[in-house]
This record gives structure tokens, sequence and C-alpha cells, in this order.
């Protein structure tokens, strides 16, 4: 073997000053990965990814391997140059190890190409270096291979070469360390996610994902890019441009990549990226796209004379109903901003994008005026509805000012006042809602039973929307309003919890609820005020002592341990089997329960499920439905 010089024993001043970087991680890991739950162990891989993507980025990798062996190990593999191996001139070890075991280390080098990675807090492979039990890197460079193996980010064998190799790559193999995450196990709908969102993103690199914890295996590569993305979200609705509007610009190293492509639905999606990161809370490159689109679209409506100049302009909101875009841009430094640090803030960036968009849409409008028409009537149909839902709110506006204090008949409140204070269960179904009401603490928790799927809300505007008794209930019960006249500040109630049975049908009207809160009250997912209540799916008794669990998982592995002892169980199918003692022991007593609090991303999840189950083609949905039951159910916080 081949050994790159270390000391013999203890650590030089370099090492120490590496440790208690790690040791900062591993003291608070929630500064650098967000959460130690689910969300955190994910962040692990996608982080790892992240530097593959960076390399392929840089041009010199097209190939990605993500694996979930059986024990929760996480392997991935990417074809770039390898992690170079020389000796850092200031450490004194090699470039490898200091990336491993300094913070941010990985943060700039070279000049040339982008670094994209910027996951959650900028953190890179070191973190995840310092948050497994064990990590193995393997370089192949130069052809050779190294391997150096590193537990709780310290190394415990010298940077090794093993053998000889005529490729380039890299390979990293971690297990997260169990004393800090609360979970290690992965799951794959969310890695599998993440990888096609990148895959859109990052044109032509083939990504794959293996499971082997049960064989599967799936495959992610598009040569079309945003492209096929937004082919993708619009995959079961009627298409409006069967040619997709579809532009590429570099200038002042800002690239910016843009498709846009209409479907005859009310819904706007705009998603957009910055360095390969959902900015969630949009900002200058998305205000600059919303810009441009209005006038390019006014401008050319008002040159054909399909708008007459007394008309007025159609409003931005007109123009980008039933879009769907992504806008995806690279920036040199990026500046993140905002509550989630999801808000591109780099001034520069706005004007870019504006000028982009203006130039290249004026082309596709004058090379494809029968698109280019549809998409005007499109934005005039929908002024026309706006105008009509106007007139609608006022109507029920004024009507609700009329029965000021007019609570739905069956919504059950609590008599706190302060809103920071009360709860608001929203159940499923009378049966439920009689025992939610009787189990409850009548004092913080309010009860309002929703009878049945409340409404097809994907082939609805706002005004039906309105018009629907559920819904007029459940927003006369919140007393925030709605999509434009929504005020936080009224919410009257700062937690809304729904209660559904744990089977397909109640997850469809989780669905349906967490997409309207996403649609039409979007600041309270925003705010964190949205949960879902969490009942048990199992009781064991056995004489007067009950066990509840509320995962399969864990029953199992009660039962493991109770070879002689005999249970009975029960499964619940729904929330209507447990009398209103054990609604309250096992999901509504605070005390006791686990609700999950639903994050913006659960909600566009929700909302991508809901349009692909109630969207305009019928065809997929029967398939769909059983694709995501799992998924549908446990939607993962
Ligand atoms: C499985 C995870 O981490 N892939 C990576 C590279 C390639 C280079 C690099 C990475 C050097 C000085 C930091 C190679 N040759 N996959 C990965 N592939 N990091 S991480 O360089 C890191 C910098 O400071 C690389 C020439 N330049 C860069």
């Amino acid at each position: 073997m081949n050994h790159i010089n270390h000391e013999e024993n203890g650590y030089n001043a370099s090492d120490i000053q590496v440790l208690e970087g790690l040791e900062a991680v591993r003291k608070r890991p929630g500064m650098y990965i967000g959460t130690t739950g689910p969300r955190g162990l994910h962040h692990l891989v996608f982080e790892i990814v992240d530097n593959s993507i960076d390399e392929a980025v840089a041009g010199y990798c097209n190939q990605i391997d993500v694996t979930i062996d059986q024990d929760n190990r996480i392997t991935v593999l990417d074809n770039g140059r390898g992690i170079p191996v020389d000796i850092h001139p200031k450490m004194g070890i090699p470039a490898l190890e200091v990336i491993l075991t300094t913070l941010h280390s990985g943060a700039k080098f070279g000049g040339s190409g982008y670094t994209v990675s910027g996951g959650l807090h900028g953190v890179g492979l070191s973190v995840v270096n310092a948050l497994s039990s064990e990590l193995s890197v393997e370089v192949a460079r130069n052809g050779e291979t190294y391997v150096q193996v590193y537990q709780k980010g310290r190394p415990v064998t010298p940077l090794q070469v093993k053998g000889t190799s005529d490729f380039n790559g890299t390979k990293i193999t971690f297990i997260p360390d169990p004393e800090i995450f609360e979970e290690t196990v992965f799951s794959i709908d969310i890695i599998a996610q993440r990888l096609q969102e990148l895959s859109f993103l990052n044109k032509g690199i083939r990504i794959t994902l293996r499971d082997e914890r049960t064989g599967q295996e799936k495959q992610f590569y598009h040569t079309g890019g945003i492209k096929d993305y937004v082919a993708y979200l619009n995959k079961n609705k009627e298409i409006v441009n069967a040619k997709t509007i579809y532009f590429g610009v570099t200038k002042d190293d800002v690239v910016v990549e843009i498709a846009i492509q209409y479907n005859n639905s009310y819904t706007e999606n705009i998603y957009s990226y910055a360095n390969n990161i959902h900015t969630q809370e949009g900002g200058t490159h998305e205000i600059g796209f919303k810009n441009a689109l209005t006038r390019v679209i006014n401008d050319y409506a008002k040159r054909s004379n399909l708008i007459k100049e007394q008309e007025g302009n159609l409003a931005g909101e007109d123009i980008r109903e039933g879009m769907t875009a992504i806008v995806s841009v690279l920036v040199r430094e990026p500046q993140f901003e905002g509550q989630t640090k999801t808000k591109l803030g780099n001034t520069n960036v706005r004007s870019i994008v504006e000028n982009a968009v203006y130039e290249n849409v004026t082309d596709f409008l004058n090379e494809n005026p029968t698109a280019a028409k549809k998409i005007v009537e499109k934005a005039l149909a929908s002024r026309r509805a706006r105008e009509a839902a106007r007139k609608a709110r006022e109507l029920t506006r004024r009507k609700s000012a009329l029965e000021v204090s007019t609570l739905p008949g069956k919504l059950a409140d609590c008599s706190e006042k302060d809103p920071a204070l009360c709860e608001l269960y929203i159940v499923e179904g009378d049966s439920a809602g009689g025992s939610a009401k009787q189990g409850r603490d009548r004092k913080f928790q309010a009860i309002l039973p929703l009878r049945g799927k409340i409404l097809n809300v994907e082939k609805s505007r706002l005004d039906k929307v309105l018009s629907n008794e559920e819904i007029r209930a459940l927003i006369t019960a919140i007393g925030s309003g709605i999509g434009e006249d929504f005020d936080i500040n009224k919410a009257r109630y700062h937690k809304i919890i729904t209660m559904t049975d744990a089977d397909v049908d109640g997850s469809h009207i989780r669905v349906l609820l967490l997409t309207f809160f996403y649609r039409y009250m979007r600041p309270l997912v925003e705010n964190g005020y949205v949960y879902i209540a969490q009942p048990p799916l199992y009781r064991l008794r056995r004489g007067s002592e009950d066990h509840y669990f509320y995962r399969d998982q864990d029953l199992q592995s009660f039962l493991a341990q109770q070879e002689n002892k005999k249970y009975r169980m029960q499964r619940y199918k729904g929330l209507g089997e447990m009398n209103p003692e054990q609604l309250w022991d096992t999901t509504m007593n605070p005390e006791n329960r686990t609700i999950l609090q639903v994050s913006i991303d659960d909600a566009i999840r929700a909302d991508q499920i809901f349009s692909d189950l109630m969207g305009e083609r019928v065809e997929p949905r029967k398939e769909f439905i059983q694709e995501n039951a799992r998924l549908v159910v446990n939607l993962d916080v």
C-alpha cells in the first residue's frame, strides 16, 4: 500500500482546527442541515449529489448513480474528474481530506464553471462527513484509485492508493449517524423527486437511482431539459401551445433558461430556480420574468389587433392563467434572501431576465401566430371570468357583512379568543366529527366536520369555488378571507389541523384541502399554520393495557419483541372506529399527539398530486391512484 505521508500520532495544528469545525456541526446539526428529522436526513444525499452536479455543470461529468443500500447506506458515484488528491500547500494534507474535514472548503475554487451547489445552508461534503457514523470516499484520478475512510468526520485511515483505473470519478458511501438522526430510513420517493428535478434542470445528465432494499430502479435522463419538465407538469392537461416556448441566454455571467407552455386549466404554475435551488419565495428572476411576459403579450395583442387600445391592458394574472413555466438561472454569487432563504436577491438578474423574455417571446409569437392567438384569447377569457368573480366576491362580502357573526352551523367553536392558542380540526365525516366534538378540549379546540369530497377545485374558477357550501363554511370558520382579500391577521386559529381517515378517500380529502390552502390561502401554509393529524393505525390490547401504533414499522418491531404475550389487535380503518376518549388520547391531546406541520413543499406536492388526480384527462387517473396511494397517504414531512 502506498501511504500518503501523515503524522504518526496526535494531531497537528491544522487537524485540531479541522476537528473543531466538524465538532460544531455535530453539536448543532440543525444550523447546517435544517433539521435532524427526515428532511435533514435526505438533505445529506442531496448535498453529496450537488457536488456531482457541480462537476457536471462545469462540463466534466454526465453520469450520476445513487444507491440506497440494504442497510440504509447511501452510495453516490459520478464520472467527473475525481476530487483532487494532491497535498494542499497550506494544510499539508491531501486536498480531498481538506474538502472532507473543513467547513465550506468546497465553496469556491478554480474560477471556471459555476459552483451551483448551495443546499439549504450552502454546506458541503464536510457536513455530511461530520454527521455520518462512517463515510468512505473513493477517487479515480491520474490513472489510480484512492480510498479513505472516516468516522464521524475524522479520518480513520490515511488516503491510500488502492489500484489503477482508466476512468475518472468520485464515489462516496456514507451511513447517517444514528446518534444524530431521529430516524435513518431513506425514502426512495423523496430522493427520486429531487433527482428527477435535477435531471430536468441539467439536461443530458444520466441519473440512476437504485434501491437495494426492494430491487427498484429508476432512471432520469432528459435531453430536452426544462422543456421536458413543463411537458411532465402538463402531462394530464389539455395543451394550448403544442410547441413549448423555450430559450436559453447567457449575459454578463448570468445563464437564463426558460420554458413556457399553456394548458387550459385556470392555475398558474411557475417554478423558478437559482443554481438548481427551487426559489419558493421567487425573487429578481421571477419578477423580471413576470414583468416582461405581461409587456410582451400586451404589445403583441395590440399590434395584431387582438385587443383594442381603449380596452386597457391585460393584467399579469390573466396572462398567467393556465401557464406552466420553468425559470432557471445560474448566478455566480447568488444572494438568497427571505424567511426560508429561497428568494433570489441579485438585482442585475432582473433586467437580464426581462430583456431575454421580451426578445425571445416576441420572436416566438411572431413565428407562431396560431399559438399566439390562442394564448391571447385565453388571457381575455380569464379577464372576463375575473371580473365576474370580483362581482361574485363583492356579493359574498356584502352578504357576510350583513351576517357578521354567523359562523357556520356545523362548526363547534372553542371558547378561547386568542387565535395563537386556538386550533381548528377539520374532520372528515359527521360521525368522526361527532366523536371529535365530544372528545376535544372545548376551551381551545374547534371542530369543523366536512361532508364527503368538498369540490373539484381544479376545474373551477374562483367564483365557483366560493359558491361551494363546504368551502364557504371553511372560509368563514377560518375568518381570514381568500385569494387577493386574504389577511393572515384575521385568521381565527393558528393551528388548522386536517384529520382524515387513513385510507385512500381520506388522503384524497387531505390532498384536496392542502391544494385549496396552497392555491387560495397560501400564507396559512407559509406561516406554518397548517397541520396534519396523525391518528393511530393499530391498537394492541392485553387486559386493560393498550398500545397504539402510528406506523406499520413500529407495530412490526413491537411485535418482534413480544413473542410470548398475546394481544388483540385492532386495525383502524377510520376515525369513526374510535370513541371520543380514544380520539382525544391518541390524536388530539397535545400532550400525547403528533401533528405534522405542512411545509410549502408538501403543499406544492399535494397540488401536483391533485392536478394529476383531477386533471382534464381521466385515463391516467386510476393508474396514478394505484401508484401513489402510499405516497398520498404518507405525505412525508
Ligand atoms: C459522489 C460525490 O463529490 N464529485 C466531485 C469533484 C471534482 C473536483 C473537485 C469535486 C479542488 C480544490 C476544491 C477535479 N479536478 N461526488 C463528488 N468531483 N471537487 S467533488 O474539486 C474540489 C476543489 O478546492 C475537481 C479539477 N478541479 C476540480
